[in-house]
């Protein structure tokens, strides 16, 4: 089981950032498809559960999501520095 899921949309750039880095970075991860064409960053379910605002990439740790491809990025590196110590 991978250690992180990454709720993403394959054609989409943002998301993309985040699986490139994760990538890079040699991390267990594996991609969540989400539905993005057929509406289902609209569905109040998907939003209450996943992200309020509606939007990819969203980075899964723990049963924890984080949103928005730079505060992930920051998350990650400050993770990674603790871990290097
Ligand atoms: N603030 C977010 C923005 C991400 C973003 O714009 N994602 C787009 C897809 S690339 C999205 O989900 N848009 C939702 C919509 O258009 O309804 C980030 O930095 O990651």
């Amino acid at each position: 089981m991978a250690d992180y899921k990454l709720h993403c949309v394959g054609a989409s750039g943002n998301p993309y950032k985040v699986a490139l880095y994760l990538n890079c970075a040699g991390l267990n991860w594996e991609p969540v498809g989400v539905d993005f064409a057929g509406g289902q960053t609209r569905d109040a379910k998907w939003r209450a559960e996943t992200n309020t605002m509606g939007e990819v990439p969203v980075l899964e740790v723990d049963g924890k999501r984080m949103s928005h491809r730079r505060d992930i990025a920051v998350a990650r590196r400050n993770h990674w520095q603790i871990r290097a110590d």
